[in-house]
């Protein structure tokens, strides 16, 4: 029999990249959502996987919820990717944020240890917990071993929910590790995101669609890499005799100016004649950069990023403009006619009683 995976965040960005490839491997795949008040499952109907998904609503600030998934599921495997990940608005929400990006990971873990102490855990760390320290080092790629400094309520959350998998991994022996994972970009980006923001806007402007793109930092330097490659570096390290931790990045850092620069010129115009900085969007402090040193993650997973920045940006110009000239040509999309999933591929405590 094929394993089971529980993915929380399934409606997210690398949720859905990694129920894929999942389901390609042959998991059966549990997903987390919560309910709002319009149904956001358009990655996985993007991806066409909508109906092979099993989904369970859960709340990440209700321990019950996740208790109840976790009995539904039976996981082998536990993908812990739910989280507020938007590092600007975790300065609006800091409290909020350290519940949900921070707490919640005890609430999992808690949870596992009572319900499925076998299970497989992994924790949805990031590059930000490394925080100013990429600044103080010079510019050079950051590994497992380096200062954690973090600038953002966002990257203060990620730290609590690093820690405490490595508490439990020591202390309960649960097998839980950490993906200190950079900047992973893709057409499934939420919007806000610098890239996608960018890819969209250019896209816009090459056909009509909108005048400007209007930005923050345009200095801060980030190492993207193409997320469909990232999640295989989370199945990877579940698959490993020890849990342990591991940086996944591409080992190159580029300023959000080349990104906007690369992304103007693939549509063929010229950023100056568009580009508006705009106070909104800056924030009250901001990693200046961040580049990864991947070799651990080479050396122990068999893993190396195929896709670097020139081809990422290409990825994510390409498909906009392609998304908005379908549009134009009045074709439908995921997300101007939400769906809820078919009846039976949604399971409530209720199933249970
Ligand atoms: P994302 O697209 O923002 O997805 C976040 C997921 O969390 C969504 O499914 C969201 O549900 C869910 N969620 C948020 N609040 C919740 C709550 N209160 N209860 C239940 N679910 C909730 O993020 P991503 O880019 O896929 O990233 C996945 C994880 O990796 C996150 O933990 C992120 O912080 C971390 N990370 C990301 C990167 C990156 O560059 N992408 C790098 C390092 C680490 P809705 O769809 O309903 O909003
Ligand atoms: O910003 C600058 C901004 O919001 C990148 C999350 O996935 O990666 C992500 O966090 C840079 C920052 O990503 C705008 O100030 C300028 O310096 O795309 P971002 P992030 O903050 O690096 C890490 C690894 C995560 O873990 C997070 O979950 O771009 N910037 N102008 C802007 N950023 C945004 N969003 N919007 C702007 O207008």
């Amino acid at each position: 029999m094929g394993k089971r995976a529980l993915i929380t965040g399934i409606t997210g960005q690398d949720g859905a990249y990694l129920a894929k490839l999942l389901l390609d491997k042959g998991y059966e795949v549990y997903g987390t959502y919560r309910r709002l008040s319009t149904p956001n499952f358009w990655r996985l109907e993007y991806l066409n996987i909508f109906d092979k998904v099993n989904l369970i609503p859960i709340d990440l600030s209700d321990h019950g919820s996740i208790v109840e998934a976790l009995k539904i599921s039976e996981p082998d495997e536990v993908y812990h990717l739910a989280a507020q990940s938007f590092v600007e608005a975790s300065f609006e929400t800091p409290v909020a944020t350290g519940d949900i990006t921070g707490l919640s990971t005890t609430r999992i873990l808690e949870a596992i240890r009572q319900v499925c102490p076998e299970a497989k855990f992994y924790n949805a760390a990031t590059s930000e917990m490394f925080g100013k320290t990429g600044l103080l080092n010079g510019g050079k790629p950051l590994n497992e071993n380096d200062v954690f400094r973090p600038m953002s309520p966002y990257a203060a959350a990620k730290l609590y929910s690093y820690w405490i998998s490595r508490i439990y991994r020591e202390g309960y022996k649960i097998f839980a590790v950490n993906g200190i994972l950079f900047n992973h970009e893709s057409p499934l980006r939420g919007l806000e995101f610098v890239t996608r923001k960018i890819a969209n806007e250019v896209a816009k402007i090459k056909l009509g669609l909108s005048k400007e793109l209007r930005l923050g930092n345009l200095d801060a330097k980030r190492d993207w890499g193409y997320a469909p490659e990232y999640v295989e570096s989370m199945w990877l390290m579940l698959q490993q005799e020890e849990p342990d931790d591991y940086v996944i990045a591409t080992g190159e850092a580029h300023s959000v100016k080349e990104f906007v620069e690369k992304a103007f010129e693939i549509a063929g115009l010229n950023w100056e004649d568009y580009l508006r900085v705009d106070k909104r969007f800056m924030r009250p402090l901001d990693v200046p950069c961040l580049v990864g040193d991947f070799s651990k993650a080479e050396h122990m997973l068999g893993w190396r990023p195929r896709v670097k920045f020139d081809k990422l940006v290409e990825i994510m110009v390409k498909e906009e403009i392609n998304r908005w000239s379908r549009w134009l040509r009045g074709e439908k999309f995921p997300w101007d006619a939400p769906n809820y999933p078919s009846e039976n591929k949604i399971f409530t405590r209720a199933l249970r009683m």
